[in-house]
């Protein structure tokens, strides 16, 4: 029996999958796409490994649903479904709705150029240029995004002792630059940091706690961020992000760039203001800028958070129906370890 029929439009932001799902959208609980996304989680999980594992997806494989806002303010909301999971941010995810969702006339901007989302992890403001019916590039006003951690000594079973810290950029990331163990991100292979990314990420999550001072349901690190020489005329770092069980982000990042830029704030190397192009592993760049500094939390237990901004672009190259059939034995996907 058919379980479900998804309408997809399919893009990829700087590399980097996306597939906004335009129909078949089931109907969530909650005020708030926080807690829409916990109902999601708990009701509609086939859903997101339906359409994000082999055969219907891959490894790398995210998307979006759009559904309509939760604040008066706003334009849209969007729920982020990945190979690990229903994220509170994502910022590749958000620049690939964004263009295919204005491109395909599914979102409709209050004012041309500028939209406000509601997103799990709290509201985004995007700034956007369109022309003769194409998206050019997507600005993001992101979530507050701050260091949690700074360094952390993890021992790292057959690789030795690194010295990381944990930063939050909408999602948590266990950040690693080069030192004696790890000697940048250009001189390991994919595979490498695909075979050492779960273990950095399993001995941190044993040793840390991370959440969210404002919404304890956004919390847990998920991904890693290696860092290392860029190769790309402009860019000011490189990075490589490992995210899922087997992914390592195409794009730059848009939660890890804004991590990394909360990072390098905390520990005086961007200031407010700056700008920060950063390169994902394939060369592809997304312009990141500290645009303000708050507080994050309640009063007597502040941290000190910036604002940040990632600018990026998507290309739209498919559309098509996918059906999730229970008479199919991987209806609801799967994957190679
Ligand atoms: O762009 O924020 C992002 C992202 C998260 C995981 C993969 N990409």
């Amino acid at each position: 029996m058919v379980k479900g029929t998804f309408f997809c439009i399919d893009a990829h932001t700087c590399g980097n999958p996306v597939r906004l799902v335009t129909s078949g959208h089931p109907h969530l609980v909650g005020e708030t796409m926080s807690e829409k996304r916990l109902d999601f989680i708990e009701r509609y999980d086939w859903i997101r490994r339906g359409l994000m594992f082999e055969p219907r997806g891959h490894d790398m494989m995210s998307g979006a649903f759009l559904y309509p806002p939760c604040s008066d303010n706003a334009d849209a909301s969007i729920l982020f479904i990945e190979t690990s999971g229903c994220l509170p941010m994502c910022g590749h995810g958000t620049i690939g709705t964004v263009t295919a969702g204005l491109e395909s006339g599914i979102i409709t901007p209050k004012i041309p150029g500028k939209l406000i989302i509601d997103v799990p992890a709290g509201q985004i403001v995007i700034e956007y240029q369109e022309s003769d019916g194409k998206v050019s590039n997507v600005k993001i006003f992101n979530v507050a995004s701050y260091l949690a951690h700074r360094d952390i000594t993890l021992d790292i079973p057959e690789l030795g002792k690194l010295t990381v810290d944990v930063s939050y950029g909408g999602n948590f990331y266990v950040i690693v630059e080069p030192q004696k163990n790890f000697p940048g991100i250009e001189q390991w292979s994919a595979a490498e940091i695909l075979q050492w990314s779960p273990i950095v990420r399993e001995v941190a999550s044993k040793m840390l706690v991370c959440v969210h001072p404002e919404d304890a349901s956004v919390n847990g690190v998920s991904h890693v961020l290696w860092t290392g020489k860029s190769q790309t005329k402009g860019s000011d770092a490189a990075n490589a992000v490992f995210y899922g069980d087997k992914a390592i982000d195409r794009s730059p990042c848009g939660t890890g760039t804004s991590a990394r830029m909360a990072q390098l704030f905390a520990k005086g190397e961007l200031i407010l203001g700056d700008t920060f192009v950063h390169e994902s592993y394939i060369g592809s760049q997304f312009t990141g800028k500290v645009e303000g500094v708050v507080e994050l939390g309640s009063e007597g237990k502040t941290i000190t958070a910036i604002m940040p901004s990632i600018q990026g672009w998507a290309k739209v190259f498919a559309k098509n129906c996918i059906t999730i059939d229970d008479d199919d034995p991987y209806a609801f996907g799967f994957s190679v370890k």
